[in-house]
């Protein structure tokens, strides 16, 4: 390693000798942008221009910044991959990416080898030297799913702060936000063809319960939804960026605020769907879609508007804390089961699954459920998120199937980040920046061939109690940090992971993200 504290981790990175002078930045910086290196050229002129005040103009030359797309990085380190160097004499930095991707991930790199103050919108010291230290750095990925989930559901999340965190996981070279649209508590996409899912789904009242049903819920009137603009505005974002924007649209449990826009999707012979509205506590809802044929037409008009907005190739349908209680007790249910020649309300579940496995397919998308969706048969093609420890995503796996790792024991940042009162979101387990530093993304005892098969590893934050920015600030960093070194750098194993060095570099590191604002747990706990 060298004294630059990159985060994550890069693969190798060697410092250069005393060559005389030092490498920088300064007005005569030009950006020299290869075939294919537009995007990132654009992106690099505008944060560093921001930062610097540089004018950072076209052009070659020995004070360039040189991007280039190279087949030689490509077969080293993979698209994602890159090689970056202050110690070429042809320009002042070299970046060659193996794909437009990797010459992304390389230019972050750039942005935190520059400073923290790279990291502002205006610059603080006008006319400063923006020295870089004589490095080579080559770099790649472990894992090509490397991800966050947001629940914007329970607490809705403005679309400028969904833009914000996507620039936060490019920071740390994160590729995938996993967005949860929709559960018991809120409907958060614009479905064209169902004005009622957001015109009466996205909106919920004052807790009837009140605060018995638990304290820690926050009571207010709540609501938003994002457009289908707005949408389309968040995944091109993304995209810029080289992140992946994977939708859930959660079936058939944690569905209540559709069934109160729509009655008929509940199993209204049991309970009055039309009483039930946008559920105003958290925990685990019973009321979930009925087994019926016109209820899958509906879901196939909200994914076939999903799909239009969304280009992704995983879809999530979720799959999760469906209880089957109202199947046991509605004889339209039990009578479906006896049709449908599922065996029982198990069989039920998976054939929902089942029905989006193939209709995805059929349409070239690939479904992907919580682990759930392993009771009662796996869909043929299905991808399981693992959160329920690691035990559903190992079976997965030896299975042949595609899993991402997110046990909730590891890496959910809802839980708290210590055991004291002070905690502000004080539930779940107790999970510190070193406990998240030394999750291990491959359970031990996984047989190579389903090794293979874990596509990555993802940190989930479920906003039930983070009823603002600043909540969720406080879960995500500084923990996301540790997560990202996980899921990119080679790490050894736990044991043997040096967290004292990660901490270490971890000054460095929230002097980056002050000069971004995040307000971040401080590392002496939240009552210093
Ligand atoms: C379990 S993780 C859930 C979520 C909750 C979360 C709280 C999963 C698939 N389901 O609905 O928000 O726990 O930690």
């Amino acid at each position: 390693m060298t004294d630059t504290d990159l985060i994550p981790a890069p693969l190798t990175a060697r410092t250069g000798g005393d060559a005389p002078g030092r490498p920088s930045l300064d007005e005569r910086t030009t950006l020299d942008a290869g075939p294919g290196t537009e995007a990132t050229a654009r992106w690099l002129r505008s944060v560093l221009g921001a930062a610097t005040g540089l004018p950072l103009a076209d052009g070659a030359g020995p004070h360039a910044v040189r991007l280039r797309i190279s087949p030689e990085t490509a077969r080293e380190h993979g698209p994602e991959g890159y090689r970056l160097s202050t110690e070429d004499p042809e320009a002042a930095v070299t970046i060659d990416g193996g794909g437009p991707a990797g010459l992304f991930w390389g230019a972050q790199t750039l942005r935190q080898l520059l400073g923290p103050d790279a990291f502002r919108r205006a610059p603080v010291r006008p006319g400063a030297e923006w020295d870089l230290p004589r490095v080579t750095v080559a770099d790649r990925p472990r894992f090509g799913w490397r991800g966050l989930l947001l629940d914007v559901s329970r607490h809705f999340t403005a679309k400028e702060d969904v833009l914000r965190l996507l620039d936060l996981m490019a920071a740390h070279k994160l590729n995938v936000l996993h967005l949860h649209l929709t559960d018991d508590q809120g409907w958060r996409i614009e479905i064209e063809r169902y004005p009622r899912l957001t015109g009466v789904g996205a909106w919920r009242s004052r807790s009837k319960q009140g605060h018995r049903a638990s304290p820690l819920w926050d009571d207010t009137p709540h609501g938003g939804f994002y457009t289908r603009d707005d949408i389309r505005e968040i995944v091109a974002y993304a995209a810029e960026r080289h992140v992946t924007v994977v939708p859930e649209i959660d079936l058939p449990g944690h569905s209540q605020a559709a069934i109160a826009a729509y009655p008929w999707l509940g199993n209204a012979d049991v309970v009055d769907t039309a009483a039930l509205t946008v559920w105003d506590t958290w925990g685990v809802n019973p009321n979930v879609l009925a087994p019926t044929e016109e209820v899958l037409r509906f879901y196939e008009g909200v994914l076939e508007e999903v799909l239009e907005l969304f280009p992704s190739t995983f879809v999530h349908v979720g799959g999760d804390e469906c209880p089957k209680d109202q199947w046991k007790e509605s004889p339209a249910a039990q009578a479906r089961i006896a049709e449908l020649g599922v065996g029982d309300e198990d069989g039920l579940q998976s054939w929902f699954i089942r029905h989006f496995d193939r209709w995805l397919a059929d349409r070239g998308r690939r479904l992907i459920g919580w682990d759930e969706i392993l009771e009662g048969g796996l869909a043929e093609g299905a991808a399981v998120s693992s959160w329920r420890g690691y035990r559903g995503g190992i079976a997965a796996a030896e299975a042949g199937h595609d899993v991402v790792m997110c046990p909730e024991q590891q890496v959910y940042l809802d839980h708290r980040q210590d055991g004291g009162p002070d905690e502000p979101v004080p539930i779940g387990f107790v999970r510190t920046l070193s406990d998240v530093y030394r999750f291990e993304p491959v359970p031990p005892g996984l047989s190579e061939a389903a090794a293979r098969h874990v596509l990555g590893t993802q940190a989930n934050v479920w906003t039930e109690v983070m009823e603002n920015r600043d909540r969720v600030d406080y879960q995500v960093f500084p923990r996301l940090a540790a997560f990202a070194e996980v899921a990119w750098s080679a790490l050894p194993a736990p044991g043997d992971r040096d967290t004292e060095g990660f901490l270490r570099r971890m000054e460095t590191h929230y002097r980056r993200l002050d000069a971004l604002g995040v307000a971040y747990r401080p590392p002496a706990g939240p009552t210093p």
